[in-house]
């Protein structure tokens, strides 16, 4: 590959694609697709009750942090505040990064660096490199499939294999709920750490698995516990957490590496929390204990039907095993396929009602959807069975099918998929007075664990249980008792628990705080329902800069103002 004749002194602006997101546009942003995690894919339709929060865009963070040139990291620009990027500055190297729903922005993104930044070299990273032909619709120089890093440092002349530089990455922000703003002092949320990327279970539709390798293949950034354990201290001292988002596919399937991380746990007698994405079948080669004590407090799991044969499941009742973890204090936030081959009509809400029984914390649902780049996209393709109409904008599995299904037409897919959600919600209630019963549980279970560092992290769940979140279970329990008085039961009698747990001070929290929390949600339910959506505020993060101090951000620090509606 050539290197850039700049070589590390190439000026560098690395963006993701421009916004705003939550909306219906010409380049591809769409209302339903907006830039949150839980809103778009998991408790979309829990209205005011669904968790609100956005995160920054990682791969281009990981990238800036590893190599010496001067960079510049643009991240949920506007189109004008991308313009103005470019042209108030000469970059030799611009890339960018994006998935394949939002291919239209990088088309326009590659015109306008066309345009306003001629001497410039365009890189393409990330999912949308995945796209069959995507080099005759796009105008780049580079496009580049799988692990950024590395080619990076190459195409700079730096030395490829040096140990990879962690950057600080607050997990989410803008954490919303019910109207309210969570604060976000230094430390309240969990950093990302990154330890890998790729999965080798290698399942069919699974693009980050087949991005990286597919079946048997992944890319470690850090091979071994104690890598991690360093990276992580090092996270912990800078940044001032306890708590860890792990992103890695398949965290727990490295048993040697999280078994070596969870005794140097022991040995730095650290009450760290770790949020996992797991496999069933990874998640059965430990002990209960074991993932509590290496401090695992919420895990993101597959629960394809059971019917559907994926490895990963490999035999596993879910039912019991998501049980169990709950018994434990583990959250899980589930996963469920819908319109997986075998599915019908006459099936399809059977197998709906079994995934909701599984009563999980927080419950995604998603479309059977082949995305190019995948096994499952080959096959489909192969099979003749591709609808080569569909916008790729379209292709995220929260909307419609993008290939022909033998037994489900387009808008079978949608209607189910929207029932899915809405019965989840309606029979389990809302997802954060989920996740409080399975941290009350976790509490009682390991309030006497003979590990302090155990025991600790515990109690500092049950601060913001029972002064935290206690009032906002009081108003849902208002709320509810119109809207569904079963689920208003439900956190009656957890409320009351709490109480009997923690005592005057939880009871004095939810009496005096209920009240306001019902007020905002009620006022954050208005606002919804007159259309109100919410975007990520604008970041511009400049390293190796040689010239004079730039502000840390462009349009306004993360926390500091009410957010962008749109
Ligand atoms: C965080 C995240 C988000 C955040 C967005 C963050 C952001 N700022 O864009 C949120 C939660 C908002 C989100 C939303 C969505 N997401 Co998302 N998301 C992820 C997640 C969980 C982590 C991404 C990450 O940081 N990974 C770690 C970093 C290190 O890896 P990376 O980003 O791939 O970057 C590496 C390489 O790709 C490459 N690279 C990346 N960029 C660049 C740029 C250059 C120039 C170069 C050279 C290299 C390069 O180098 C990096 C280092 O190796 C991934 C799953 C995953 N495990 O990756 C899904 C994932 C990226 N999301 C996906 C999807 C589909 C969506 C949604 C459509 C929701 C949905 N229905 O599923 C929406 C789209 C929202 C929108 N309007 O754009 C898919 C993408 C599929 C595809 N083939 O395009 C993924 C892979 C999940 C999946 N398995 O389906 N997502
Ligand atoms: S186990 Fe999960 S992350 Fe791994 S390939 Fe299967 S779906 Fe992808």
């Amino acid at each position: 590959m050539e290197v850039h004749p700049k070589g590390k002194r190439a000026r560098i602006l690395l963006a993701s694609v421009f916004g705003p997101y939550a909306q219906d546009d010409e380049f591809g942003s769409r209302a339903i697709n907006p830039m949150e995690l839980y809103h778009n894919q998991v408790t979309r339709a829990q209205g005011t009750f669904s968790l609100r929060m956005f995160h920054r865009s990682w791969g281009i963070m990981m990238i800036q942090a590893n190599i010496s040139a001067p960079c510049t990291v643009l991240d949920f620009a506007t189109r004008e505040q991308f313009q103005r990027e470019l042209t108030d500055n000469q970059y030799d190297v611009v890339g960018i990064t994006s998935i394949i729903v939002n291919v239209g922005k990088v088309r326009e993104m590659c015109r306008m660096v066309r345009e306003f930044s001629p001497g410039s070299q365009i890189v393409v990273g990330g999912h949308v490199a995945a796209i069959p032909g995507i080099e005759g619709m796009i105008d780049a120089d580079h496009i580049v499939k799988g692990e950024g890093i590395r080619w990076m440092r190459r195409y700079l002349g730096e030395d490829e294999s040096a140990p990879i530089r962690h950057p600080e990455i607050v997990s989410g922000f803008r954490t919303r709920m019910m109207g309210i703003r969570t604060p976000e002092r230094k430390g309240a949320t969990a950093a990302t750490v990154i330890p890998s990327v790729g999965c080798p279970m290698g399942c069919n539709f699974c693009t980050t698995s087949s991005f990286f390798g597919g079946k048997g293949k992944f890319y470690n950034f850090y091979n071994t516990g104690d890598e991690l354990y360093e990276v992580m201290v090092g996270l912990e001292k800078k940044m001032k957490v306890s708590t860890f988002f792990v992103m890695d596919e398949n965290f727990l399937l490295h048993k040697k590496r999280a078994m070596q991380l969870l005794k140097r746990m022991r040995e730095g007698n650290k009450s760290w929390g770790l949020a996992v994405f797991s496999s069933a079948n990874a998640l059965r080669q430990y002990t209960m204990e074991e993932l509590a004590e290496l401090g695992i407090s919420w895990v993101w799991m597959g629960l394809e039907s059971p019917k559907s044969n994926y490895t990963k499941l490999d035999g596993t009742d879910t039912h019991q095993l998501t049980r169990e973890l709950a018994q434990h204090g583990i959250r899980v936030q589930g996963s469920t396929i819908i319109g997986l081959e075998h599915h019908t009509r006459e099936n399809i809400i059977g197998e709906i009602e079994y995934a909701v029984e599984h009563n999980t914390d927080f419950h995604q649902f998603m479309l059977y959807t082949p995305v190019p780049g995948t096994p499952l996209y080959k096959q489909i393709a192969d099979e003749g069975r591709l609808l080569d109409d569909i916008d790729f904008a379209d292709i995220h599995g929260q909307f419609k099918f993008n290939f022909k299904h033998a037994a489900l037409s387009r808008d079978d897919s949608k209607r189910f998929l929207d029932w899915a959600f809405w019965r989840d919600f309606e029979r389990n209630g809302p997802s954060l007075f989920r996740m409080c019963r399975t941290m009350l549980q976790g509490w009682k279970r390991y309030k006497n664990f003979p590990d302090a560092r155990v025991r600790r992290r515990f109690a500092d769940e049950m601060t913001t249980l029972s002064l935290g979140y206690n009032p906002t279970l009081w108003a849902m329990e208002k709320k509810f008792r119109s809207i569904n008085p079963e689920v208003a039961k439900q956190i009656h009698a957890l409320r009351k628990e709490i109480e009997k747990e923690f005592g005057l001070k939880s009871r004095l929290a939810a009496a005096i705080f209920g009240p306001i929390v019902l007020w905002s949600a009620e006022r954050e339910e208005a606002r919804l329902l007159a259309g109100h959506t919410y975007e990520p505020p604008t970041f511009v993060e400049r390293t190796n800069w040689p010239a004079k101090p730039e502000p840390e951000f462009d349009v306004e620090p993360a926390g500091l103002a009410e957010p962008a509606t749109a």
